[in-house]
């Protein structure tokens, strides 16, 4: 997987991947980032690249010539990868994507909110080019001409596209083979049933009067699952009803998630 980042604040991206599980997928080659500044493609003599709101209105807006001269720039970065890769004798698949338009994901508040579905279908791509914004917004037209899909990460308003980029790369790289340590694959866990996770416990057995719950100590594998399943659907039940009303439980299940109902 190689993440591209169109931002204006590069070190905060370069910063955020190349820690802990994502710093260690980069080094084994597993991901690459490449961050692009959009300022280096400001022709301002001052490397502006932002500009007042035609109508008025607080705030600035970035000018779309920067914009758009990073896209290009990169797009053409990604194409010359593409085809180093097929004079190193490459497969088909390779030199049949080079003709490909790389998806371009803007973050913006005003996106569709991502999820772990969304998640999983941009883990299947091989590239991602990420547009972050900054100030009040970027020029609608360049918007128009190179972003393929508009991402918010939830209803709240932050400074900038960075953060939620950081959000949505952590989110993608995890399900990219090899990635996480577990040999369970990643796409399999709970959350993907729409459940949340059982609660988890470990050394010591007792923590200042606090005790380990029981059965986890028993050593029986399947009455283990049946108590993190019902835990699950409690959880799920208090916290995120809505998300029960999507998993897909056993009649005993229900059962139990009936009797507690009640
Ligand atoms: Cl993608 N950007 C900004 N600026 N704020 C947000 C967001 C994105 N998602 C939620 N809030």
């Amino acid at each position: 997987m190689n993440f591209y980042v169109l931002t204006l604040f590069p070190d905060m991206i370069e910063q955020g991947l190349n820690t802990s599980i994502t710093g260690r997928a980069l080094e084994k080659g597993l991901l690459t980032l490449k961050t692009v500044d959009i300022r280096d493609f400001s022709e301002d003599k001052h490397k502006r690249v932002d500009d007042y709101s035609y109508g008025g209105g607080a705030g600035m807006i970035m000018a779309p010539g920067p914009v758009y001269r990073a896209h290009q720039y990169v797009e053409q970065y990604i194409n010359a990868r593409k085809r180093a890769a097929e004079n190193t004798g490459a497969g088909i698949e390779e030199v049949q994507s080079i003709n490909k338009k790389t998806r371009v994901i803007y973050l913006t508040p005003q996106g569709n909110v991502f999820n772990q579905s969304m998640a999983l279908k941009f883990a299947g791509e091989e590239d991602l080019i990420f547009l972050c914004g900054h100030y009040e917004g970027i020029d609608e037209r360049v918007l128009e001409m190179i972003v393929t899909d508009c991402v918010s990460i939830g209803d709240y308003v932050l400074t900038g596209g960075e953060l939620p980029a950081m959000v949505m790369m952590d989110a993608i790289a995890r399900l990219v083979p090899g990635v996480l340590n577990n040999d369970a694959s990643a796409e399999f866990e709970s959350f993907q049933d729409n459940l949340l996770e059982y609660p988890q416990y470990t050394r010591p057995e007792v923590f200042m009067g606090k005790a380990v719950p029981e059965v986890l100590l028993s050593g029986h594998h399947a009455k283990i699952e049946e108590w993190r399943k019902e835990q699950s659907i409690l959880r799920t039940a208090k916290t995120r009803p809505d998300l029960l009303e999507k998993a897909e439980l056993t009649k005993e299940e229900l059962k139990f998630l009936r009797d507690y109902l009640e």
